[in-house]
């Protein structure tokens, strides 16, 4: 009989991880199942969509102020449905929801918040582009702040103890982080479980991709505007080229991968940029910190902002070490 090769799954990868460092509770992977269920059930109906009625807008206009596609309802309530079974949640936010969801904060068993957009880059749904979700998770408060549900979720980035995100393209791909490195995993149909695919990523020193909606160029502040023409004109020892798909999961997958940069600047019309910190910089900078890269929202790291509003943006750039070093030369006006 021929030798079976190993299959690990997520499960079995985390559970492997607790075991090695925070004791064999399985708490944490009975959690994270919670979001490989609900991002099961999300990709099942992305992977039908044009074939059910869950295509194109619910006539709602969500918190953001953007026009709700139906599958961003679905998909918050997947997650909403599966995570709320999962007695070490106290509070849920979603990009979704205007205010945290309190499940059982009070209870002695809660420890942690988890927060996610369900639904990332949903424009892209209609015409058959990738699209993903984000999440990160963290730790109830251990002081008196841990009353008010929003304290469990406006803590900086830096105090994640997991975050990641699942990729719905030509593959669907869960990419994590427990603080011990990046790890990725492969949906396998058939079985219906994700699979380790790619362990430990580590992004390149140097990309050759920049990545970054550059109609608006004019609009970004004179340093952005800088560092763009020195990517485009070889001032980094290379001939870059560009993609930017409009969904930042799938930007960013290929970005940790590949290496090179992503950027989502400030622009006149948004000082703050677009994407929100919560639930979409933070597990990003996170996996990008952990992969060897560096995430900053023009100046600061991502991971040490002390956000103040659970649906507030921020500018974002992450990327490789080479690129990064060149975007801090002119921020600081070198
Ligand atoms: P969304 O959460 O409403 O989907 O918006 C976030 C998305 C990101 O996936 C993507 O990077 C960005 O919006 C694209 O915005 P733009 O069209 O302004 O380039
Ligand atoms: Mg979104």
């Amino acid at each position: 009989m021929t030798k079976m090769r190993p299959i690990i799954t997520v499960q079995q990868h985390i559970l492997d991880e607790q075991i090695r460092f925070r004791g064999a509770s399985g708490e944490f992977s009975w959690l994270l199942s919670g979001i490989t269920l609900a991002t099961k059930m999300i990709e099942a109906q992305v992977r039908r969509a044009g074939l059910t009625d869950l295509m194109g807008s619910y006539g709602v206009v969500n918190v953001q102020g953007e026009v709700q596609q139906k599958l961003d309802v679905y998909a918050n309530e997947c997650l909403m449905h599966c995570l709320s079974l999962r007695e070490s949640i106290g509070i849920i936010a979603s990009e979704e929801n205007e205010q945290p969801v309190t499940i059982r904060h009070e209870s002695p068993k809660a420890k942690y918040a988890v927060v996610f957009d369900p639904l990332d880059g949903s424009s892209n749904i209609d015409v058959g582009v990738s699209v993903g979700t984000t999440f990160a998770i963290q730790r109830k408060p251990d002081d008196k702040t841990a009353e008010d549900p929003a304290s469990w979720v406006l803590q900086p980035g830096r105090k994640q103890v997991a975050a990641g995100y699942v990729l719905y393209g030509s593959s669907t791909i869960l990419v994590y982080s427990a603080g011990n490195g990046v790890h990725g995993f492969t949906l396998d149909p058939p079985i219906g479980a994700f699979v380790l695919s790619h362990e430990n990523i580590r992004m390149p020193s140097q990309g050759k991709y920049y990545s970054i909606n550059e109609a608006y160029a004019a609009q970004f502040p004179k340093p952005y505007q800088e560092y763009l023409r020195r990517l485009r004109t070889g001032a980094l020892g290379r001939e870059y080229s560009s993609r930017y798909v409009g969904s930042m999961v799938a930007d960013v997958h290929r970005t940790l991968q590949r290496g090179g940069v992503f950027l989502y600047p400030p622009t006149t019309s948004n000082p703050s940029g677009k994407l929100r910190l919560l639930y979409e910089a933070n597990p990003v900078a996170f996996l990008v910190e952990q992969a060897g890269g560096v995430a900053v929202d023009g100046s600061r790291p991502i991971l040490d902002i002390q956000p103040d509003a659970i649906h507030q943006r921020t500018p974002m750039v992450v990327g490789s070490a080479v690129e990064m070093e060149e975007f801090a030369r002119c921020m600081a006006g070198n």
